[in-house]
């Protein structure tokens, strides 16, 4: 009996510590989610680019950096969108840019990225842009408990901002609540009329430091005028120069308090989308103006996530994912230089169209993986996109992914780990209309959709006729080869149609 009863002992003991030591080796997960920036605005892209990124260039020097990585969409909702859930946004109505008060997209307890590190007992965490809309049909309840927020669909704790900084309200949300809010002065917020008696920039230009060009010229808050109204909450309003401090500082302290247990952090900065309102201590430092400067802010956030990994020995079993949720753009409303003082900077890299554009400078983005336990440096040509980060990490973790709401994510671990050289075999693109491509042709589908964004001055890449461009050789999409290649249109768009049904 006395045996029988060691032996059980002895086969428990073993088990636990083998549990032990596989949760020790988990690794944590960091995506540092940068917003617009381009496909050559790190100059571990673009070397020759005037502004520098040295943190980030030391990340891609200790790992991987990718060269054809994409979003799944031009802008923001719909990359987030897809990141979080392994489906394609435009499989989904209503995910288009969202203002500020949208209801959430994603329902609570639905699987997404960060629930799958949850079901694998990570810690995990959002600090930063948000931008997928919070609360039910009628959206968030500013001034009381928010629901359907990232804390219901598999994040442990959120400190965000609820979509764009240049969009009411302008205030911070901690898991379900809005911070430093008096509840003697609640919230309002419309994307339709006025509320309350607070200045727009539109009556009352006189009162602000940063003037739009296009658009954005509502109330005024913290002296730059927003999209939409917003009245009451003065005390919990961000001021945008301490933005990225605020959202660094989160994320640091998320890392050390959860230093002991694997974790998933998605860390979403504001830079370097407008407003571009850095902090007094990189204003000025870029020569570049607000937009250079915003990408020195970024560097220094990405420096200190990476200080505070080496300072508690992770650096070695953290798997950092630096990526951009679109491609870059220059005036998007603000007045704030960004075509007049960029010089010698390349954030399109040579490639056409830009945010917004289903041309490859719309989706096309940075993407660096640094894992020093797994990952070995140098760079990558295989093709990966961002809605496989899913499927790839559940494998990773052996968790099961539902099939009936992932429906496009595809296991590319090996891609992202550098040991597949490939990676996908088809890449979908997503900006009103649709593009397909494989390791050499892409297809662009017809649309009567308007050539140019003018404001921005981006070329958004719609014709009525169908496109082809051998990205092989003409990576610019200059020559559109669709009457001279026939039989490759034909297999593309047949590949397109099949991608498009499998709903
Ligand atoms: C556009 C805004 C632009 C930016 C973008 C969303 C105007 C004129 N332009 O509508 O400034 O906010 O939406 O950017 O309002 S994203 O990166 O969040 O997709
Ligand atoms: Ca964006």
């Amino acid at each position: 009996m006395k045996k029988v009863f060691l032996v059980i002992v002895f086969f428990l003991s073993v088990s636990c510590l083998w549990a032990q030591s596989q949760t020790n080796t988990q690794p944590n997960v960091v995506i540092i989610y940068a917003d617009d920036i381009g496909y050559g605005d790190l100059s571990c892209y673009q070397p020759k680019n005037r502004v520098k990124t040295p943190n980030t260039d030391k990340l891609a020097s200790q790992g991987l950096r990718c060269m054809r990585a994409y979003t799944s969409s031009a802008t923001c909702t719909p990359s987030r969108y897809s990141l979080m859930t392994g489906e394609y946004a435009w499989r989904k109505n209503g995910t288009n840019v969202l203002p500020g008060d949208a209801p959430a997209l994603i329902k609570s307890g639905r699987q997404t990225l960060a629930s799958i590190f949850q079901k694998a007992n990570y810690q995990t965490g959002i600090v930063g842009k948000w931008h997928l809309g919070l609360g039910g049909a009628e959206g968030a309840d500013w001034n009381g408990e928010i629901k359907e927020t990232p804390n219901d669909i598999g994040f442990g704790y959120s400190f965000i901002l609820a979509a764009t900084g240049d969009r009411v309200p302008t205030v911070y949300v901690e898991n379900r609540k809005v911070v430093g809010l008096d509840s003697k002065e609640p919230i309002q917020v419309s994307y339709k009329e006025k509320v309350g008696n607070e200045p727009t920039g539109r009556e009352n230009p006189e009162l602000l430091k940063m003037k739009p060009s296009h658009g954005h010229d509502f109330t005024i808050v913290n002296g730059v005028s927003r999209i939409g109204y917003m009245a009451g909450g003065k005390a919990a309003r961000w001021i945008d120069e301490d933005m990225a401090d605020i959202f660094t500082q989160k994320a640091v302290k998320f890392i050390e308090q959860n230093r002991e247990k694997p974790f998933f952090l998605y860390f979403s900065t504001h830079d370097i989308h407008v407003p571009r309102m850095p902090h007094a201590r990189f204003v000025g430092k870029s020569g570049m103006g607000a937009r250079g400067d915003a990408l020195l802010e970024f560097d220094w956030s990405v420096g200190e996530i990476m200080n505070v990994l080496d300072k508690y020995g992770l650096t070695e079993n953290t798997i950092v994912i630096l990526s951009s949720d679109n491609g870059a753009v220059l005036d998007d409303g603000y007045q704030d230089k960004a075509v007049e003082l960029l010089g010698q900077h390349y954030p399109f890299a040579g490639l056409r169209g830009g945010k917004g554009s289903i041309f490859e400078a719309g989706t096309r983005v940075p993407f660096i993986v640094r894992y020093p336990a797994k990952v070995k440096k140098g760079v990558s040509h295989a093709k990966i996109s961002q809605v496989d980060l899913l499927a790839s990490f559940a494998t990773l973790l052996g968790q099961e992914i539902n099939q009936n709401e992932v429906k496009d994510s595809q296991n590319q671990l090996n891609a992202l780990l550098g040991k597949d050289k490939k990676g996908r075999e088809l890449v979908i693109q997503h900006a009103g209309t649709w593009a397909i491509q494989d390791r050499t042709w892409k297809y662009i589908e017809p649309s009567n959709k308007n050539k140019m964004n003018v404001d921005i001055n981006i070329e958004l890449g719609n014709n009525p006729e169908p496109q082809l461009y051998h990205l092989g050789k003409d990576p610019s999409e200059q020559e559109n080869l669709a009457d001279k290649y026939p039989e490759q249109l034909k297999r593309l768009v047949e590949l397109l149609g099949k991608v498009k049904q499998g709903s």
